[in-house]
């Protein structure tokens, strides 16, 4: 619709709707006490929140990441398992990076979105959920910037040290994905496991500050991102410090059921493929 239908429809609807709602008023002062005691048992409960269409792989800590924070923030995703369809004609059409988490929503210019982060920051903007992602820009820019520092560097030693064992294909470029000597690719998974703990520590030390969360008191989108790629490192008995455990059990408890099923799926994934190795 053009700008200026919309600006002219505004004014006139909103006139017409004030007097009704003033008349309302006048009445509901001029009622009786006892009707007005009796308004609130006769309160709405507020409207459910509508699902999100999710495709999703349940080993993945990436998807786990999505399937944590829609329950949290109460949006009953309906799943679909996307195990052995990411490059099929059909999810390709839609999606040609192949990648889960993805969500499908009419209100999306090409109707799907990709990247758990970037999915995270559109279902918060969309539903107003401020608990998860604040509006004001500084505080927000601290949540962007954990997510990004997550993505950009720590994820990738994660992968390059947990993909092997996990038996995930590597990143084309990676020593893992290529013909080199199997010593050669247990070097680079080793000096991986070794370059993670810098970044960990600085989302310690600088991103949590002192605070339970990155996100304060409450847990932030960037506090589920980085819980769950942790959940990847079991599968190399990676030694945690102390407050990353204490970090994790305590986000854990703070969204329950929500994070506990998700977690569930990695965790039981994680469980199968150490019982293969011993077999
Ligand atoms: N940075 C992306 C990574 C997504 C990703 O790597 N997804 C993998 C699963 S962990 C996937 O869907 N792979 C299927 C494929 O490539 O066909 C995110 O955070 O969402």
């Amino acid at each position: 619709m053009a700008k200026t239908a919309t600006k002219s429809m505004k004014k006139p609807a909103a006139k017409a709707a004030a007097k009704p709602v003033a008349k309302a008023a006048a009445k509901a002062k001029a009622a009786p006490k006892v009707t007005a005691k009796a308004a609130p048992k006769a309160k709405a409960k507020p409207a459910k929140k509508p699902g999100v269409k999710l495709s999703m792989l349940r080993p993945s800590v990436n998807n786990m990441t999505v399937r944590v924070f829609a329950r949290a923030a109460g949006l009953d995703p309906a799943e679909t398992d996307a195990w052995g369809h990411t490059r099929s004609p059909e999810f390709m059409a839609r999606n040609p990076a192949h990648l889960t988490p993805m969500i499908e929503d009419k209100g999306l210019p090409r109707g799907v979105l990709w990247e758990s982060c970037a999915i995270m920051q559109y279902l918060a903007n969309k539903h107003g959920l401020e608990k998860f992602y604040p509006k004001a820009p500084a505080k927000r820019a601290m949540v962007d910037s954990a997510m990004f520092y997550l993505v950009g560097t720590l994820y990738p030693y994660v992968a390059r040290a947990t993909y092997p064992a996990l038996g995930f294909p590597q990143y084309a470029g990676e020593v893992g994905h290529s013909d080199a000597h199997p010593e050669k690719k247990s070097e680079a998974q080793k000096a991986a496991m070794a370059a993670i703990a810098e970044p960990l520590e600085v989302f310690h030390s600088f991103f949590r500050d002192g605070k339970p969360f990155i996100g304060g008191n409450n847990p932030s989108i960037a506090d589920i991102r980085l819980a769950a790629t942790l959940e990847f490192l079991a599968v190399v008995d990676y030694a945690l410090p102390s407050w990353a455990k204490e970090y994790m059990a305590a986000l854990e408890k703070k969204l329950g059921k929500a994070y506990a099923e998700p977690a569930g799926d990695v965790r039981g994934y994680i469980a199968h493929v150490k019982s293969q190795a011993r077999a």
